[in-house]
């Protein structure tokens, strides 16, 4: 999968070198690109915002840099890339959306920074690529970048071969909608705390059972409406 990210802070996608995806791009599962959206303007300030037309506090991400960026980046790409924009004001990022996406073979992120970007980049992308706004959550980060970070890391452990055991994509991918259940490991004490029996017991029947119970009892505590339906 070819990834082209475009940022005004590109060295915070260094962090993508580390661990688990680091190793997909060196084997070449992921070929992830940073663009520093400044190299695409042409002032000797590099300016990549302006203030709002209609008035407000801050300021915006100015159309032009981002124009030019994405000519640069999605135009005349075969086949055309999803287009992804992180934003408040988007679609909720799923698992489900992670799934979707770790199927196309190009991804364009464009992270806005400031109050967010002219909103005629994203119709003047329409016209290169497929458009995703999408959120993280109902909470205001201060730009795309970090939720940027959060959507690769949730897409690249998807493609085959990113996550070095399977199995714990199969195990996932019941995507039952409840959430998981405990994990615990050695020692079987620890602190005065025991680890449940029925994991020690050897009885895989019992332990799928108890499992079971544990999803739902915490889906139940914890995200009730996961259980609305
Ligand atoms: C992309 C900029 C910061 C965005 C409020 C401004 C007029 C009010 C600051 N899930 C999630 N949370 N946050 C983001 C995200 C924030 C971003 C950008 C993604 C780019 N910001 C920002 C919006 C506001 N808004 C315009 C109405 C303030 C994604």
């Amino acid at each position: 999968m070819r990834i082209d990210v475009v940022s005004i802070f590109p060295t915070i996608f260094d962090a993508l070198e580390v661990s688990l995806l680091g190793k997909a791009r060196q084997t070449g599962l992921l070929d992830v690109r940073v663009h520093d959206l400044r190299t695409y303007t042409h002032d000797r300030h590099r300016t990549v915002d302006d203030t709002p037309y209609g008035g407000g506090a801050g300021m915006v991400m100015k159309p032009e840099p981002w124009g030019l960026a994405l000519d640069d980046i999605a135009g005349g790409a075969d086949p055309r890339p999803v287009i992804v924009f992180p934003s408040p004001a988007g679609e909720r990022f799923t698992q489900a959306t992670a799934r979707e996406l770790s199927q196309a073979s190009h991804l364009v992120f464009g992270c806005g920074r400031y109050e967010g970007i002219d909103e005629r980049v994203f119709d003047y992308a329409a016209g290169l690529g497929e458009v995703r706004l999408l959120s993280l959550g109902d909470y205001v980060l201060n730009g795309g970048e970090v939720a940027v970070m959060a959507m690769i890391e949730a897409i690249g452990r998807l493609i085959p071969g990113v996550v070095g055991n399977p199995e714990s994509l199969v195990e996932e991918s019941h995507e039952d909608g409840l959430l998981e259940y405990p994990s615990f490991t050695k020692p079987a004490v620890w602190r005065e705390r025991e680890v449940p029996p029925v994991l020690l017991s050897g009885n895989h029947g019992a332990v799928a059972t108890w499992r079971r119970e544990q999803q739902l009892e915490r889906t139940r505590q914890r995200r009730p409406d996961l259980l609305a339906d």
